[in-house]
């Protein structure tokens, strides 16, 4: 798979990506990461990619054209067709369909904003979608953008060296991850539960189930809503309602 970045800061984008699962999914050839500066791409000994907004108030806003060709020359690097993203926050909330979504395409191209955001009729000609990582504000999109590629990354085959870890991962079928334990069996802070030193693997998967449904309960039981239940995890959550 091909990332394309468009962002004033292209090599922030590629130092986060630099390190451990992506780093060695980029190093594998199953990622490609290319970042486009808009900046390269601007005009006049000043190189301006900004302006001051029509209409008044604070901060600026990106030109359309700087942008516009930086998006053409990441087209034209690959035939390929290309989803293009702008990271903001008035996109749709990301999760893990939506990274899911993305990861199995052949391109995307992640759009960066800074200052108060870009002029929108550049979002209206090129954008397919606008994505969003949470209701909060960041300074630009290049944060928001690694956490795409991030996510992303370690869902391409062969990225992570243990084929299960990515279906075992929090929001995998819906659920909040269990708590894990390693060595050693006895700490001051504590014993590692008896069931996971049982080598009873049914039991196990039953206790792990359980400890999800728990913990997406107390902590977020919105999730539970589009989670996928069997009977067997309805009469636990029950239980754990009553209990
Ligand atoms: Cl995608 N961009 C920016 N600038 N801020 C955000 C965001 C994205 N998601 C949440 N806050």
């Amino acid at each position: 798979m091909r990332i394309d970045v468009v962002s004033l800061f292209p090599e922030f984008i590629a130092q986060c990506a630099a390190f451990g699962v992506t780093g060695r999914a980029i190093e594998r050839g199953l990622l490609s990461l290319q970042g486009w500066n808009p900046r390269d791409h601007a005009e006049g000994n000043y190189r301006r990619v900004d302006d001051r907004p029509f209409g008044g108030g604070p901060g600026m806003v990106m030109l359309v054209d700087p942008l516009r060709r930086a998006i053409a020359a990441a087209r034209a690097a690959d035939p390929r067709p290309v989803r293009v993203v702008y990271m903001s926050p008035q996109g749709r909330p990301l999760d893990q369909a939506g990274v899911r979504e993305l990861a199995g395409r052949e391109r995307v191209m992640l759009l960066c904003g800074r200052y108060e955001g870009v002029d929108e009729r550049l979002v209206r000609a090129e954008v397919d979608e606008e994505v969003s990582i949470g209701d909060y504000v960041l300074s630009g999109g290049e944060l928001a953008a690694a956490v795409v590629v991030d996510a992303i990354a370690r869902l391409q085959d062969g990225a992570l060296n243990d084929a299960g870890s990515a279906e075992q991962d929090s929001f995998e079928g819906g659920l909040l991850d269990c708590p894990h334990y390693t060595r050693p069996v006895e700490h001051e802070l504590g014993k590692v539960p008896d069931v996971l030193l049982s080598g009873n693997h049914a039991e196990i998967a039953k206790w792990r189930r359980e400890q999800s449904l728990r913990r997406t309960l107390e902590r977020r039981p919105d999730l539970l809503d589009g989670a996928a239940l069997t009977e067997a995890d309805r009469r636990t959550l029950d239980r754990l309602r009553q209990g």
